[in-house]
């Protein structure tokens, strides 16, 4: 009978079923589960099954006194032109001062779109098929260009995908990125529950762990280093994006100077919603702070209202784009005064019987436990939302087909090059969607949004013929 004073601690918190088949294994298998079981902070999965899982526990999100948020609109769309080209001149400077670094969460499974590498891999583009990993860095390598000021680039991935991700980055040699400004580091874990609370083990030696979600992302960052790094070399603000959509503007000076001039601790970017429907988080404000609603937590009646200029009430959609103060990271991170609620999930979890049988669950057998990033808004000073282009902004990669999709996303690209095109005056022909009707692809190293494309545009004498497809590097 094992003895080891973990196995102890974990029998007693009720947890011994983790070590239940631990003296069929071999030393080294015994090696990795007690590793497994180290990572695990047992006094927190009771809180979460005391709080998340009791009979009783109130499910769902606290919808009471929910309002829709405030955000500063697009001067297109009634807002301040003013404040708007105040903003950028002010995020311009931050970026020549070197104050800004780029982070992308990349710890996600990709389940839905069907792949099986780390998604940052996956090829998006119309001509060249770059991975969207390599969109982001030539945007982040043209964007320190332009600036005289080489980013930061942070990348959370998780277990599962950290060790391929490093690897792709070797074999592409950075893309062009000086390596020792591109930092990875993996998420935390958390262990998954039955319905009795009880942590579940995916094999006879191996617990169910998974990513514990992108709002893990400010432990992480506090944990690996990478705020100290980052106050060593004085970046203070983190533009934070997903790895699913290539169209974000990986460093945004509007957006970098609303957050600075607000005194804002983070800051993010809304769109309107296409349609009540859409899979988007919804600002709001509760008792005077900002929360996101995620959709699933919204009732359909409630993302269906209308105002009364028959404008969707909760319109504000959270693209998952953000600014964070570095402080303001350490200090959730570190749980002053702040604690991140963790999302209970049901899932179907891949287990083992009692008599270590392997079973594939027909229904959701157990719980996961995730943090979101947004719910740090509430604990932050002066958080502030700006509305963007979605077309600017917005087109991710999520489904394999329909939605979202890599089809989708390819076409908005192709859109956004024609639009950039045009806007310098070249002759291009569009279907009335404003799709091209060749086929285009502007590196992010000759433009990677409307002002760096329209500089380098400029330069070109002759300027390309557009008319047979194009593909400006
Ligand atoms: C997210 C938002 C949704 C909307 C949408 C926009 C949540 C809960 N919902 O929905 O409101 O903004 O994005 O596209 O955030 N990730 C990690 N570690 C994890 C889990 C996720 O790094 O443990 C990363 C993942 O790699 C991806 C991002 O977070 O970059 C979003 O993850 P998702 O695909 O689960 O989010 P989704 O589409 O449900």
């Amino acid at each position: 009978m094992a003895t080891d004073p973990l196995i102890e601690k974990f029998r007693t918190a009720g947890q011994g079923q983790v070590f239940a088949f631990f003296d069929e294994l071999a030393p080294d298998a015994q090696r990795r589960l007690l590793a497994e079981a180290a990572e695990i902070d047992l006094a927190e999965v009771t809180r979460l099954t005391q709080t998340l899982l009791a009979p009783g526990a109130v499910a769902g999100v606290n919808l009471g006194g929910l309002e829709p948020a405030p955000y500063e609109a697009l001067p297109a769309k009634g807002g301040d032109a003013a404040a708007w080209a105040k903003a950028k001149a002010a995020g311009e400077i931050a970026l020549r001062a070197g104050r800004v670094a780029a982070f992308t969460v990349a710890g996600g499974q990709g389940t839905r779109l069907g792949y099986d590498g780390p998604k940052g891999t996956f090829p998006v583009t119309p001509v060249k098929h770059k991975p969207l990993f390599q969109v982001f860095a030539e945007k982040i390598l043209a964007a320190g260009r332009r600036f005289g000021r080489p980013l930061h680039w942070f990348i959370m991935t998780s277990h599962h995908n950290h060790a391929a991700t490093e690897a792709f980055f070797g074999e592409h040699e950075f893309f062009g990125l000086d390596k020792a400004r591109v930092h990875f580091f993996p998420q935390g874990r958390m262990p998954a529950v039955d319905f009795a609370g009880k942590i579940m083990l995916e094999g006879k030696g191996a617990i169910a762990l998974s990513p514990d979600g992108h709002g893990g992302s400010l432990r992480a960052l506090e944990r690996s280093g990478a705020l100290d790094l980052m106050q060593r070399e004085h970046v203070d603000t983190l533009s934070y994006f997903q790895v699913d959509n290539p169209l974000v503007r990986c460093v945004d000076p509007a957006f970098i100077g609303w957050h600075i001039l607000r005194g804002s601790q983070m800051s993010s970017k809304m769109v309107t919603k296409a349609y009540a429907e859409e899979k988007l988080g919804h600002f709001c404000v509760q008792g005077g702070r900002l929360v996101v609603v995620e959709y699933s937590d919204l009732p359909m009646a409630m993302q269906r209202e209308t105002a009364a200029d028959g404008r969707l009430r909760f319109e504000a959609g959270s693209i998952a784009i953000h600014l964070l103060d570095r402080e303001f990271v350490r200090h959730v991170a570190r749980g002053e005064g702040v604690a991140l609620p963790f999302h209970r999930a049901d899932k179907k979890i891949p287990t083992v019987d009692a008599t270590g049988q392997p079973v594939q669950p027909a229904k959701a057998n157990g719980v996961k436990f995730e943090l979101f990033v947004f719910d740090a808004l509430p604990f932050a000073r002066n958080p502030l939302v700006i509305e963007t282009n979605r077309k600017d902004d917005f087109s991710p990669v999520k489904n394999a087909e329909g939605v979202d999709s890599p089809q989708t996303c390819r076409d908005d690209q192709l859109r956004q090059f024609g639009r950039w095109l045009r806007a310098s005056g070249a002759p291009l022909a569009t279907d009335s969607s404003g799709l091209p009707v060749v086929t285009l692809e502007v590196s992010p190293l000759f433009g990677y949004d409307e002002d760096s494309f329209a500089d380098a545009w400029k330069k070109l004498s002759p300027p390309p013929k557009v008319s047979d497809g194009l593909y400006l590097s």
